[in-house]
């Protein structure tokens, strides 16, 4: 066990999710875990989940890896210096690229990292790997909403007017959000909304949060999977028709009115009802609200990943601003639209440099202008940087393919459990020649992983997040890391230097931040303004915060991003088919995929606490008892669940919050209980996002049968 001592408590933010709960922890002398207070912070009013409560229990994990780990031939991890793990991988990083050239190396970043990692991890691939081959786990979780926010409007900020806006709403459509149980304390700024009768969810799962509309107290429109983009188009066709645009707002801020007016207008709400299953009274109903809330208190529109995450994610979230922007929402004081980043940095690890096609402050890495001014602020040649790489789900499938990444760097995912399609995931992984994994646990990605690096955690180590509402704010080192365990600008550093990298690498967060600033001003999320001193003080600091600014919490009142200054409506369609399962053929339902209050993501952290994981200890299978029935399936039995990309087994449980034609498992636990198994590594074709929240899939009672058992590869099999 780790001695964890430090002097008195220390003001920070939780590890999760994008609402970066407020905390005070106040260390303990070992084995005592140091305790956790949540802190009056606006975005959580002194709240914290069970998540957040709990995560100074990981600390001083005894699972914990805190030195280098080298896997010998006989497949066991085996502790080995630092220096010796360092040397080794600058020597295979050079012979991959004297052998196989410099994008036979690639990166995969992660949307937890502090902005400091995120963008010294951009810089590092592209300097010192000298390789074009990066992108993150972002990829899986904001870009639909990002691309379809920087057509829309020119610009993408999750939320573009702070969080406690919401508290005095009249009207708020949730759209595949489940914040009661993905970020808790965000629900009492839903208080208002709720008391007013205002709240609209759309889930095909009567969810904790689509249950807060209950007795009358709101609405729960619960399509079938995969639909929402045509409710969405209904409406907008209903705000057309019913006389509810806002035409004043159309003609001065926004172009594209008459051919999204066309697009829209075949999707008449009675087919639109036989498409989703929902009542064309509550479509009118939604639609009318909407506009009411305007003059009232104000109507907000909100999207999460179920409506993000598909194959047609992007032009969903198009659809959704679209409505917004014909009710006139966007670039209002008291109305809007936004985006539920997921997390911890999410926000500003999608600006400064870790996706295949950028560079810090969320300039393009094909612009040359952008080019020219990072390449000043590194110390180089323009001509250095490398060009736009490929985007998550083209990179995994890329492992160890002839012309694909051989050598592979992973900082803050775990993509054997999390990417689409696990089993070919977990495939191209092991045929990579050289795996490299940074982490504090060992999770399922790491024991894939040749060299295992200890890094730190959030409590050991300086630096800064960016909220959802793209609020900037200091993490802060409260306890003194294990001994072994190194922080990963020390890491980058070090590489460096072997690499004879063309620009300095500083392992200090603070210098760090300060090249940061430069990198992004005159970019679009420019930080430039910003220091570790402001941030210390207390102040706000939204960006843009250009020097000599004060930031900017409410973006779009004056004029949007784009150079004429007017939001853009696109007309949008759904996706045909072809492009992605068709959800009912024969006996098959169709597979939801989200999350549980207990755990966060792969799991990798939360299922080590041992509350949570006591908790929450498996996966179930979320069935209604109609479509049990007709399959013969009991409550708490087991069951599998199959297609033809793989077959999970899990526990059954009874719910009639879920439509009788869909099925929902989360998706953090590894293994056979794994729901990627189950998912399509199909994505948008702008946005690179996965269809992770929809699938065919049978389910049979019972254990595997034996057929099907033969089929399950070795290494689904629970690992040693
Ligand atoms: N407890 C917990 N909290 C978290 C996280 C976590 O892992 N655990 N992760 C964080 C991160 S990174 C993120 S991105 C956020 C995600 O936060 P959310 O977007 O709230 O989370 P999900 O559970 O993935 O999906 C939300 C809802 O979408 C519904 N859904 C599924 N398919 C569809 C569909 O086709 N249409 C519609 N309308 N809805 C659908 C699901 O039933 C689910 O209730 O949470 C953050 N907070
Ligand atoms: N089926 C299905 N799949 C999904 C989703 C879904 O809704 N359904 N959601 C998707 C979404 S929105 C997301 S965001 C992804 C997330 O999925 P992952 O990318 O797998 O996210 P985590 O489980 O948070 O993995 C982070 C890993 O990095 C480690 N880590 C934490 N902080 C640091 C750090 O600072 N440095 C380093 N080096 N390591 C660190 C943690 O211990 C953990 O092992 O999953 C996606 N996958
Ligand atoms: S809601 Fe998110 S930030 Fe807040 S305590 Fe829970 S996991 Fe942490
Ligand atoms: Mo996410």
């Amino acid at each position: 066990m780790t001695t964890l001592t430090t002097t008195a408590g220390t003001d920070t933010h939780c590890p999760y999710c994008a609402l970066q709960c407020a905390m005070r922890i106040t260390p303990a002398v070992a084995p005592e875990i140091p305790t956790i207070e949540g802190r009056e912070f606006p975005t959580n009013r002194g709240g914290l989940c069970r998540k957040g409560w709990t995560s100074a229990s990981l600390l001083g994990h005894p699972g914990r890896v805190t030195t280098p780990l080298l896997k010998g031939p006989d497949g066991v991890h085996r502790p080995i210096e630092w220096a010796q793990a360092l040397d080794l991988i600058a020597d295979q990083v050079q012979r991959t690229r004297r052998d196989f050239g410099p994008d036979a190396v690639g990166v995969f970043g992660g949307g937890g990292l502090t902005n400091e990692k995120a963008y010294q991890l951009g810089k590092f691939t592209r300097l010192a790997l000298g390789t074009s081959r990066i992108d993150y786990n972002g990829r899986f979780c904001m870009s639909s909403a990002a691309a379809a926010g920087n057509r829309a409007f020119g610009l993408d900020r999750g939320l573009p007017f702070p969080l406690t806006d919401l508290d005095t709403a009249h009207t708020v459509l949730l759209l595949g959000s489940n914040v009661a149980e993905t970020m808790p304390p965000f629900v009492q700024h839903l208080a208002g909304v709720r008391e007013a009768g205002g709240l609209i969810v759309v889930d095909p799962r009567r969810s904790a949060t689509a249950n807060f509309t209950a007795d009358g107290a709101g609405l729960h429109l619960q399509p079938v999977p995969a639909t929402d983009l045509v409710l969405l188009l209904g409406l907008s066709h209903i705000v057309i028709q019913d006389g509810l645009v806002d035409e004043r707002f159309i003609a001065e801020r926004t172009t594209g009115y008459a051919a999204l007016a066309r697009s829209v207008s075949s999707w008449w709400p009675e087919r639109v009802q036989a498409i989703t299953g929902v009542p064309v009274h509550l479509l009118r109903e939604t639609a009318h609200r909407l506009a009411e809330g305007r003059t009232r208190g104000g109507s907000y529109i909100l999207t999460g990943r179920g409506v993000e995450q598909h194959v047609d994610g992007t032009d969903t979230a198009t659809a959704a601003i679209n409505l917004a922007l014909l009710l006139g929402l966007p670039g209002s004081a008291t109305s809007g639209y936004g985006t539920l980043t997921g997390q911890g940095n999410g926000q500003g690890g999608r600006e400064h440099g870790q996706k295949a096609d950028q560079l810090p402050g969320y300039r393009k890495i094909t612009d040359p202008a952008a080019r020219a001014h990072v390449a000043k602020v590194w110390g180089v040649d323009a001509s250095v940087i490398p060009g736009p790489g490929l985007p998550a789900v083209e990179l995994l499938a890329s492992l160890g393919k002839p012309d694909g990444v051989r050598t592979f760097f992973i900082h803050g995912a775990n993509v054997a459990v999390s990417a689409p399609n696990a089993s070919e995931v977990l495939k191209g992984l092991r045929s990579l020649d050289f795996l490299v994994v940074c982490d504090f646990v060992m999770s399922e990605t790491a024991r894939e992983a040749d060299l295992v690096l200890p890094v730190l955690q959030w409590a050991e180590e300086e630096g800064t997040m960016t909220t959802l509402e793209g609020r900037v704010l200091r993490r802060r080192a409260a306890v003194t890391p294990p001994a072994g365990a190194r922080s990963e600008l020390w890491i980058f550093s070090e590489l460096a230097q072997r690499l004879d990298a063309p620009s300095t690498f500083s392992p200090d967060p603070e210098t760090v931040f300060t090249e940061l600033r430069a990198a992004s001003e005159g970019g679009l999320s420019d930080y430039s303004g910003i220091d570790y001193a402001l941030l210390d003080s207390g102040a706000e600091a939204y960006w843009p915060y250009p020097k000599g600014s004060r930031g900017t919490p409410r973006l779009f009142l004056e004029a949007f991003a784009h150079a004429d200054g007017r939001a853009v409506l696109t007309a949008v369609s759904p996706a045909a088919v072809s492009a992605r399962d068709a959800l009912f053929r024969g006996d098959t339902l169709a597979l939801i995929t989200g999350r549980l209050l207990e755990h966060y993501q792969s799991g990798a952290q939360t299922r080590r606490v041992p509350e949570l994981a006591g908790a929450a200890p498996h996966a179930e299978l979320l069935i209604h008892p109609l479509a049990a029935a007709a399959r013969g399936i009991l409550d708490g039995a087991q069951v599998t669940i199959a297609n033809d990309r793989g077959t999970v087994r899990c526990a059954a449980k009874f719910s009639t919050a879920i439509r009788s034609d869909t099925v929902f498992l989360p998706f953090h636990f590894p293994q056979e209980e794994n729901a990627n198994l189950l998912t399509s590594a199909a994505t948008d074709p702008i946005s690179g996002m996965p269809e992770f929240k929809s699938a065919s899939v049978t389910v049979t009672a019972g254990a595997l049968d034996p057929a099907i058992s033969d089929s399950v590869p070795a290494e689904l099999q629970e690992a040693s």
